[in-house]
């Protein structure tokens, strides 16, 4: 393989994951320039190119060190990095907050959960043979895996199995299917992943760069910064009801000595409830602003 100077990350082309993909990866600072075939981006700002792909490709492109990195469902690493066992050959980075689901077996609806112990001799159909392998084993369970490539929640009403273990996120389609979820086998999300080994050259600094950057984006998605004015007589009041109890600044108002203004950054959503609790309080003129970046 030629040696790279430049960093590249896999994302998923089309399909739930690439947009929110390519929007986390903008908001850590990146631009891309879209070539016309569209599988390409050539990083305009910095080292960093992206490589547009179905997501199923990601683990192997990461493994192969044709990609340094990837965003990729964890459903999708995990069952790749079963399939090579002894090493393990991937890094999950960092949880992304998006496209969360669970992988779970599921019954036809008519059927009774009594536990895993039920699933013995029957024949369960998924996408996911290593995962279900694994949890089948850990449970001590012996069923038949029926490896599909798509539309597994159909195999029970064709009769090619008893049950499914699919992913399900509103659990529309299992309803859809009159299948009932039962065990969750795992909790899955779009991750960050990288290979086992960071490159050591200038590619390892800019995945140090950009996970700094994508800490910032992260810690910053759910946090709130509000201000508001009181007067000091209400300030302990008020700051026992912040949300998250962060640490407010307080400072003094102009002309206003009997007032003050506070502003603090809440980690977490401020609700109405929140607001009208310290209106009650005494607070007055009250902002909640997004927070943008964050750079501890
Ligand atoms: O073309 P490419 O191969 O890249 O895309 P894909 O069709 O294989 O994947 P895609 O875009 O459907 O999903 C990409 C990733 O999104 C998955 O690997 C998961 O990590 C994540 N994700 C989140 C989901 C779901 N939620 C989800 N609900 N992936 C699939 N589903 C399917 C599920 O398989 C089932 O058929 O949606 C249906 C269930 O949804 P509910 O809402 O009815 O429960
Ligand atoms: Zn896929």
């Amino acid at each position: 393989m030629m040696p790279r100077d430049r960093l590249r990350i896999a994302v998923q082309k089309s399909g739930r994951l690439g947009d929110p993909s390519r929007e986390l990866l903008s908001r850590c600072g990146l631009k891309f320039r879209s070539s016309r075939d569209k599988l390409f981006c050539f990083g305009e700002n910095m080292a960093v190119d992206l490589l547009l792909v179905r997501d199923d490709d990601i683990p192997g492109l990461i493994a192969d060190g044709v990609c340094d990195l990837g965003v990729v469902g964890r459903n999708v690493l995990d069952e790749a990095a079963l399939a090579t066992p002894g090493e393990m050959p991937y890094r999950e980075l960092r949880a992304l907050g998006f496209g969360g689901c669970r992988l779970s077996i599921a019954l036809p609806q008519d059927e009774a959960w009594t536990g895993p112990q039920q699933l013995a001799g029957k024949r369960i159909a998924t996408t996911y043979p290593n995962q279900l392998a694994d949890w089948l084993r850990r449970n001590e369970v012996d069923a038949q895996i029926v490896t599909l490539s798509g539309s597994v929640e159909i195999a029970p009403r064709l009769g090619t199995a008893d049950l499914i273990c699919d992913l399900v996120s509103s659990g529309a389609t299992l309803a859809a299917n009159q299948l009932r979820e039962t065990a969750v086998i795992m909790q899955s999300e779009a991750v960050l992943a990288g290979a086992a080994e960071m490159p050591r050259d200038e590619r390892g600094d800019l995945i140090e760069l950009l996970l700094r950057r994508l800490d910032g984006v992260l810690n910053v998605r759910e946090s709130r910064l509000l201000m508001l004015k009181a007067p000091r007589a209400a300030l302990a009041a008020i700051v026992d009801l912040l949300p998250g109890r962060p640490l407010p600044t307080v400072t003094t108002i102009e002309g206003r000595p009997d007032d003050i203004a506070l502003q603090c950054v809440c980690s977490g959503n401020v609700s109405w409830q929140d607001l009208e609790a310290m209106k009650r309080a005494g607070a007055q003129g009250m902002l909640v602003l997004p927070v943008e970046m964050m750079l501890a």
